[in-house]
This record gives structure tokens, sequence and C-alpha cells, in this order.
């Protein structure tokens, strides 16, 4: 186990050799001091919700694995988000999804609900300080299972979900008024076919349609903003996609919504990194779920790979991090779910760590002066650059647990709460 002194020490030395590119460690630190990541609650419940509707999840969503201890109340998912975030450094802010209303009394249907069953979600995020963000649920609900929604062609169905996203809006809008920083109201659909379409355009159009009308009413950015998340391919919509890339972001940009790129949402070898400077050329802001595909959309803990790297270096490089929502979307339930929210929350800081260490000016100037040698180079040698003690200094800076230390904590939790949940 490292020591204060050894870390301080470690940073010390870490700091000089980044001066000597120029990097200035002490303001990369309170740049990313000022980063908030939007994590995600589902992790910490297998997307489960509170509802009890008793449908299975669907909408080409699956979660795998059945290590013990999950959260199986509002309270239990809360005590778990803060003992997870309190092994991350910095503030963060937490990701609801309309499945996670609590019935206080009456039972409400999704086309219902209103702040009211969020209201201890709202009084608790006062309480600890935590910013809103928030997701209509298009899944998990007997009006989904024909795994159409918003571009079904029953009217009636269609108008179901259409309500649903209007007043999910107006919860943003109640978070953000509560908690004075504006929420993020995401709309994802599953609505896709497993085979091939005979009419690729009408749902497209009734999605549109549909789309126009959940957002026609205004509501001021200070307290809601809306992103809609495009996806290529899902598990029972492998043919077709109703609310594709193309679909999507022609949208955000006509109706000045931002788009949510997904990391999984795409073809195995295709990243979004490369997204990132094109789609905000033409949108103010953007939103991302950091996510980690393993040969399919299938939402694995984020680790700090290289195609992480690359889109912290995108967000930090091209100075779009004010202009990026960043949140994460995995679930995995086949390890400790702390842990899993830690670990990826963790990875994400770090992999921005990283990219705001790097000598990104000698690196333009190798590029614009045509040297590629010397830009390959020093990006190879910038891999072992110690940014791993600029992260622990980091850590310790922020009263969070150094290196693996975290761990034990989650342990202890484990054996002291978790394991008695039966
Ligand atoms: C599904 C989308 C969506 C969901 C969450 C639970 O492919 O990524 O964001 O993961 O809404
Ligand atoms: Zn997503």
């Amino acid at each position: 186990m490292k020591n204060k002194k050894s870390i301080e020490q470690g940073y010390k030395i870490a700091s000089e050799q980044y001066a000597q590119y120029g990097i200035n460690t002490h303001k990369v630190l309170e740049q990313l001091g000022n980063v908030s990541i939007s994590v995600h609650c589902w992790q910490g419940d297998d997307v489960g919700g509170f509802e009890n509707l008793g449908t299975e999840l669907g909408g080409g969503l699956a979660v795998t694995g059945n290590y013990p201890g999950k959260a199986r109340t509002p309270d239990e998912l809360r005590s778990d988000f803060l003992k997870a975030m309190s092994l991350v450094p910095g503030k963060h802010r937490l990701n609801l999804h309309a499945c996670y209303a609590e019935m206080t009394g009456k039972r409400v249907d999704r086309d219902e609900i209103s702040p009211e069953q969020f209201k201890n979600w709202i009084a608790w995020a006062k309480e600890n300080g935590l910013a809103l963000d928030f997701n209509q649920t298009y899944f998990s609900h007997p009006k989904a299972t024909s795994g159409m929604t918003l571009s079904h062609p029953d009217k009636s169905i269609r108008k179901f979900w259409i309500e649903h996203g209007i007043r999910c809006r107006e919860i943003g809008a109640a978070f953000g008024k509560a908690l004075g920083k504006s929420c993020l109201t995401n709309l994802w659909i599953p609505d896709g076919m497993k085979d091939t379409p005979a009419d690729r355009k009408a749902p497209r159009e009734r999605l549109l349609g549909a789309l126009d009308e959940v957002f026609k009413k205004k509501i001021d950015p200070k307290l809601n903003v809306d992103s809609v998340e495009p996806k290529l391919f899902g598990i029972g919509s492998e043919s077709y996609v109703v609310g594709s890339h193309e679909f999507y972001l022609s949208y955000a940009i006509t109706r000045k919504k931002l788009l949510c790129l997904d990391a999984g949402h795409y073809h195995p070898t295709e990243g979004i990194a490369d997204k990132i400077s094109s789609v905000l050329l033409y949108l103010p802001e953007i939103a991302l779920h950091v996510s980690r595909g393993v040969r399919w959309d299938s939402d694995h803990v984020v680790t700090l790979t290289d195609e992480l790297q690359a889109i912290a270096q995108e967000l930090v490089w091209g100075n779009f991090l004010s202009r990026t929502r960043i949140g994460l979307d995995y679930f995995d339930g086949s390890i400790n779910r702390i842990a899993a929210w830690v670990i990826g929350s963790r990875n994400m800081l770090r992999a921005l760590l990283m990219a705001m260490l790097a000598p990104i000016d000698k690196l333009r100037e190798t590029e614009n002066a045509g040297d590629y040698t010397t830009r390959l180079a020093l990006m190879e040698e910038m891999k072992t650059f110690p940014y791993s003690a600029v992260w622990d200094y980091y850590c310790l800076k922020n009263n969070v647990p150094v290196s693996d230390c975290w761990v034990n904590e989650v342990k202890r939790y484990e054996k002291d709460v978790l394991s008695k949940r039966l």
C-alpha cells in the first residue's frame, strides 16, 4: 500500500517530467475536477427498476450474471450508489430511468408518471448535492413487447408512448428546477425488426411524427435538455432499427436536440471517437453513452481500452468537454455491481486524465510540419509517461482510496450489507 508521502513524492517527480513538455499537472487536475460524469443507476440492479410489472427486460437489452446482492429497493440502490461514488474522485451525477419510479400509494402507468413518483429521488439528490439526468423507458412494459413503441403502427400505442415521452421531459425539468442543474433527458427506443422489413420508410415517418409530438413543448434548457440515441442493430432488431444513426443525426440537427453517441451501437470495429469532431461541427452539444461492446452491444464494464482513450483524447484535445455530457451505459450482473460502477467511472476519469497529460501542442506541431515519424514516436512514448503518479495524487487529494485499495472497501460493504440481501 502506498503511503501519503510516497504518493506526494511520486507526484512531484511526475510533475517535473510533464513540465518539460509544457504540461502543468496542477492545472490538469483542476480541469479533471470540473468533469462530472453522469453515472447510470441501472448498473446497480441489472436494469430492473421498481415498477414490478412482471415483464421481461426486453428491448434487446440483456443482463447476464447472477452475482448476489443486487439492490432490491430504491433505498438500497441509493445507498449502493453513494458507496460507489465515495470511491470515485470528483463530483458526479446520477442518471435515472423512468422505470425507477416509486409508486407511493397509487400505481400509475408510464403515460401518467410525474415528478410525484420521483420525489424521494429528488429529496435524496438534494441532500447529497447530486444532479440528476433522466431517460424515458421504452422497454420492460406490456405495451413494448412487440418491439415497437413510438413507431408502432397502432395509433393508440404510439400515443401512449408519446405521452410517456412528454411526461419524462417534465420530470427532467422538475429535476433541473429542484437541483439547480440542467437535466439531460435521453430518448432511446428499441423499435426495429428481426428480419428484413417490407417497409423501412413508414416506421421512420411515424417515429419522426411521434418525436415531434414528444418535443413539442418548449422547456427552458436551464431545466432540461433532450438527447436522442441512435443504434445500428440490437437483439431482435438485427435487420432494421427505426432510429438509426442517420435518422437521429438528421433529427438532432434539424430539431436542435443533442445526439447521444453510445460506444456499443455501431459496427464492432466502428468507434464513436471519430464521430465527435464531425457532429460537433453541426451540433452545439452532444451526449455520450460510454460503454464497451464485446463482439456485440454487450454493455460490458468500461475498461481502459484504446477505444476509451480515443474518446477521451477527442474530448480533451478537441476542447469539447464543455459541449459533451459524458454518461456511462453498461450493466454487468456477473460481478459485484458496486465494483462495476467504480471500475467504469474511475476508468473514464483516468482516460480523460491521460488525454489531459498528453503533449498535445508538441503533437500538433509535428503533425502540421508533416513529421509523422515524431508524432508516432511521441504518441507511443506517452503511453508510459507517469500518469499513474498523477492519478494516485488526485485520488489522495479527493479523499478516495488510492490504487486498488478501494476494492477492500467494496468487499467490506459486500460482507456487511450486500451479503445480507437474500
Ligand atoms: C440500449 C441503449 C440505452 C440503454 C439504457 C438502459 O441499447 O444503449 O441507452 O442501454 O437506456
Ligand atoms: Zn445507451
